[in-house]
């Protein structure tokens, strides 16, 4: 169970960060009213939100999920892959310190986002991607070792269609790994119950446990009637402005 979320209101700058996409620039007032929604629905899951401020600094920082890997025993913040979102841990470090007695670091010459981790109960699989290079993924695998988790890793850097591994994986309890196709045949999912998700939603990918929901992107039908076919319970959100700056719902916020 989850009682605490880590949420930053994106900032007027919003449409400045990174982005590879051709959905168009967002819209800001759409933006605020989708974040809100979003931190609603953490409120319905029964979660604690604490909201930290724009960062008018970073244009990304919205994205928290991306400046450290929570789990129950320990904070590892990350350090992320791209130059413009370095100083997002910096501004992250003071509320992680408060909730966690346990935090480390991720050390040059690593690099490492959040998005590239799934945790899937005392595991967690590891993304190698244009963001979070060996070296940060050999550190992140012994924190987790430490502290008495297991990790596997996987390389999604020849993958175009996704930013980080997070973006085509979720773990969603009762060993169910949401997948797409491309890395539904990866030998490290075997033993899993795979929830294949069709080419045309792949955004959907990106879902995120909460408690009793699943939380989803509204507008892909298919996968959300399967969600529910298998027994989970969907809450569906729309996420199109966070979509046109490639982030996911699990990028919105840190759970723990
Ligand atoms: C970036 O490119 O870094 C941001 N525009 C999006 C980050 C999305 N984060 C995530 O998937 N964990």
């Amino acid at each position: 169970m989850f009682t605490q979320a880590i949420v930053r209101v994106p900032g007027r700058n919003f449409d400045q960060g990174l982005s590879t996409g051709q959905l168009g620039v967002p819209r800001f007032e759409q933006v605020l009213l989708q974040h809100a929604r979003y931190c609603d629905a953490l409120r319905e899951c029964g979660l604690n939100i604490t909201t930290l401020e724009p960062d008018l600094e970073h244009a990304d920082s919205t994205f928290v999920e991306d400046t450290a890997v929570l789990t129950a025993r320990s904070a590892i913040l990350a350090r992320p892959g791209a130059r413009s979102r370095e100083g997002e841990v910096t501004a992250m470090r003071p509320t992680l310190r408060s909730f966690f007695a346990d935090t480390v670091e991720i050390e040059a010459p690593g690099t490492l986002d959040g998005g590239d981790i799934c945790e899937a109960e005392d595991h967690f699989f590891i993304g190698l991607s244009h963001r979070t290079n060996e070296e940060g993924a050999r550190q992140l695998a012994a924190h987790l070792a430490r502290v008495g988790f297991s990790s596997a890793m996987v390389d999604v850097r020849g993958m175009n269609s996704i930013l980080h591994l997070k973006s085509g994986i979720s773990y969603v309890g009762n060993n169910t790994l949401v997948v797409i196709d491309e890395l539904a045949g990866h030998e490290v999912f075997a033993g899993y119950d795979l929830l294949r998700v069709a080419s045309q939603e792949s955004y959907a990918a990106n879902c995120v446990r909460v408690n009793e929901r699943v939380l989803v992107a509204a507008g892909y039908p298919r996968f959300t009637a399967e969600l529910s076919a298998r027994g989970f319970h969907p809450l569906e959100l729309e996420m199109s402005e966070f979509q046109k700056m490639d982030g996911g719902l699990s990028c919105l916020s840190l759970r723990f």
